[in-house]
């Protein structure tokens, strides 16, 4: 054990030498963690350097491929599915599948993963089914009751909260001596919480094993990055709290696996948590509830979207032989099919009589006083209603 973690420590110092000797050719020592964007596959699926392609099989990146695909094919029908009134507010991902995927894939089993709202894709790749995901956005309470054995936590509406939640779980692992390390999803916007600063502090002191992972999608609802800090990075955040940061091409998924893997490893190796900026961005609505129209141009996000995960992936696969027309085909009537099936299992669920007890039931193992309270005043009030509504009737 001891001798695989120093082979993994010796192999992420060899990797981060990579890094900086890669960047210190244009700048000094610390850009490439302060400043420096780093990428490994460009636009135009081509590789920036030979030797940072990260260790991943060919069949591997093609399993990223089909992620990719699936999840936007799940995005734009959960997007339909809002507008015929099937879900309720639902937050698209479209455009950060890269951002995503690479990180989800670079854990190891045993890790956790906290997420915010839009990390439908890295939750499907560490086991939460698109049915469990469409209850969770179409009002059921039980989406959210994460099956045994799936590491992942629930949802995070409340901006930044589950930062502290992900450092407080990776601090009782390691006084605990578990394996386990966690990783935290959440935004530009969410840099600006007090929670974000508590949690990188707090992280910092008591080395957590936690990969803070920032997808910067330019905008917090309709507020863009430059609003949020004058701070040149969000990655150079982490120098004051004595963390290292680094900032990544969030649509480059070879970048963003490998430099999560270095930080996954990292923590594994007793080295202490890491801030990842990965720069992205949503092609769509912050929400359903929202349009983007009102603030930024269609110039704009067209592009971005020559900058766009999937057809760089796609481009580097075909440069390689790796995939051809009909496979592309084929994989998006396969997520199709996958997805659609999905939808069939969330409306049988969904028109099953359902008991208002479910309001409540999830939050704990048993159900506190006060909360037993309110559903017993619930359950008065909707028999009152139900019986007003009888009398109205019989009076009609
Ligand atoms: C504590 C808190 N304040 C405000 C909100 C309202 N709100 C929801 S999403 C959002 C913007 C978050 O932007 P960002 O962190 O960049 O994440 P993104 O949605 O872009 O992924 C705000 C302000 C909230 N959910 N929680
Ligand atoms: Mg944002």
């Amino acid at each position: 054990m001891a001798k695989a973690r120093s082979k993994a420590k010796a192999k992420a110092e060899v990797e981060v030498e990579l890094f900086r000797k890669h960047k210190d050719e244009k700048k000094g020592l610390w850009t490439w963690q302060l400043k420096e964007f780093f990428q490994i596959l460009r636009e135009d699926g081509t590789l920036v350097d030979e030797r940072l392609k990260p260790p991943l099989r060919d069949e591997e990146l093609i399993e990223l491929y089909r992620w990719m695909i699936r999840a936007r094919t799940y995005d734009e029908r959960a997007l339909a599915l809002q507008r015929q009134g099937r879900i309720g507010t639902y937050a698209p991902l479209s455009g950060q599948e890269a951002a995503q995927a690479g990180s989800a894939y670079a854990l190891e089993p045993q890790d956790w993963l906290f997420p915010s709202y839009r990390e439908h894709l890295a939750m499907a790749m560490r086991g939460l089914s698109w049915v469990q995901l469409l209850m969770y956005w179409g009002g059921l309470e039980d989406g959210m009751r994460i099956p045994e054995g799936v590491n992942v936590f629930t949802v995070s509406i409340p901006i930044a909260t589950q930062l502290l939640h992900a450092v407080g779980y990776a601090w009782a692992a390691k006084m605990r001596g578990d394996d386990v390390a966690t990783i935290v999803y959440f935004g530009d916007g969410g840099t600006s919480e007090g929670d974000f600063h508590e949690a990188l502090n707090f992280a910092g002191v008591f080395q957590t094993p936690t990969i803070f992972f920032c997808q910067n999608n330019q905008y917090a609802i309709s507020v863009p990055r430059t609003r949020q800090t004058r701070a040149e990075t969000l990655a150079q955040k982490a120098i004051a709290y004595g963390l290292e940061g680094v900032q990544v091409d969030g649509n480059d998924i070879m970048a963003v696996y490998k430099v999560t893997r270095w930080a996954v490893e990292k923590a594994h190796a007793g080295g202490g948590p890491t801030l990842i900026e990965a720069i992205t961005y949503r092609y769509g609505h912050h929400t359903t509830a929202d349009d983007w129209t009102r603030y930024r141009s269609k110039e704009e996000v067209e592009e971005w979207k020559q900058r766009d995960p999937l057809k760089r992936l796609r481009l580097y696969l075909e440069g390689q032989g790796l995939w051809d027309e009909a496979q592309e085909q084929r994989a998006w009537e396969e997520a199709k099919a996958e997805v659609a099936e999905a939808v069939q299992e969330y409306e049988r669920i969904r028109a099953q009589e359902r008991d208002v007890e479910e309001i409540f039931k999830y939050m704990y193992a048993e159900m506190p006083w006060h909360l037993r309270e309110e559903l017993e005043d619930l359950r008065q009030y909707l028999r009152e209603r139900a019986r007003e509504r009888e009398l109205e009737e019989g009076e009609a």
